[in-house]
């Protein structure tokens, strides 16, 4: 007896150590999957920071030599301010002036960059216009009253902010495109033409946009125009990501003002933007994201001027 006894201590050490095996083999990932049915995987947090203007733009700035110094105006010649245009093709023509210090928006062939011309049909995703020569097509445009925003851009598309830079037009689309269509890609294919029965050139730059109308803006009150980001960051363009954006009537906080913009990326905290200008984030992961920029009056509350002011954006990250 005395020697069972002895033998206990043992036994319940045994039997403990072999539940804890257990446990562990339990907590084995490649069991996990099989026993823990209701664990969700928690995804990875993103935290962004600001960090300043990155060398790879300092050093395409240095390589421009005078043109970020230039204040480059546009008019737009087409379509007219309160124009009536029949079709579903909007050409839009624009005239390049001030002092350009050479600036002038072309795209390169061998790199695909170059200086633009950021084009905003109502509150829809800029559209890139590079070669001022020829107009260029908004394709598919629905019925109805419709704002055109324009300001030049640079290579990197952070815009040039210069007064006379910006224009905004309203005019009406009468017949239009067919609201139904789904958005087509900007393949750089023309597509059926449905109203003027003639085609137009393959090579004629353009897009073939998404259906919508104008905001009730006031272009005399304070607007916001968002610009980027914008669409798909591979590689070496994933990270930092900038913020880029237009403001008329309203003068920031930071720069003897009283308006402040506001951005909330995912669902994290509002963050504010106090100077007009850029900013540059970091820090962020693979996968679609949402960019929300909003204008805040000296209350903090949104500036209202035709739904404009407040714009969210997704864009996706593929590192
Ligand atoms: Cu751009």
């Amino acid at each position: 007896m005395r020697r069972y006894r002895n033998l206990l201590p043992v036994s319940i050490a045994l039997a403990t150590f072999a539940l804890l095996f257990a446990s562990c083999s339990a907590g084995n990932p490649d069991n996990a999957s099989k026993t823990a049915t209701s664990t969700v995987t928690p995804s990875p947090t993103q935290t962004l920071t600001v960090i300043p203007r990155p060398q790879k733009i300092l050093d395409l700035m240095k390589a421009r030599g005078e043109q970020d110094e230039a204040k480059p105006t546009l008019k737009i010649v087409s379509p007219e301010k309160d124009g009536v245009i029949n079709g579903s093709t909007v050409e839009v023509k624009l005239n390049l002036s001030g002092d350009l210090k050479g600036y002038m928006p072309h795209k390169d062939p061998a790199t695909g960059k170059g200086n633009h011309i950021h084009v905003i049909l109502d509150n829809q995703p800029y559209e890139a216009y590079y070669e001022l020569g020829q107009p260029f097509e908004l394709r598919n445009v629905v019925a109805g009253k419709h704002t055109l925003r324009v300001f030049p851009s640079r290579p990197w598309h952070e815009s040039y902010k210069n007064e006379g830079a910006f224009q905004m037009v309203a005019f009406t689309v009468k017949g239009g495109g067919d609201a139904s269509k789904p958005t087509t890609t900007n393949s750089g294919q023309t597509m059926a033409n449905n109203n003027s029965g003639a085609s137009q050139p393959a090579t004629r730059e353009g897009k073939d946009v998404s259906a919508s109308t104008a905001g009730e803006v006031d272009p005399s009150k304070p607007l916001l125009t968002y610009s980027r980001p914008k669409g798909e960051y591979k590689g070496e363009d994933s990270d930092p990501i900038m913020i880029d954006f237009w403001l008329t009537g309203a003068k920031l906080k930071g720069d003897g003002g009283e308006y402040r913009v506001r951005y909330v990326i995912d669902d994290d905290d509002a963050k504010y933007i106090d100077k007009w200008e850029p900013i540059w984030l970091s820090g962020w992961i693979n996968g679609k994201h949402t960019v929300r920029l909003e204008l805040l009056d000296k209350d903090g509350k949104p500036v209202e001027n035709g739904g404009y002011n407040t714009t969210s954006r997704e864009i996706s990250v593929v590192k």
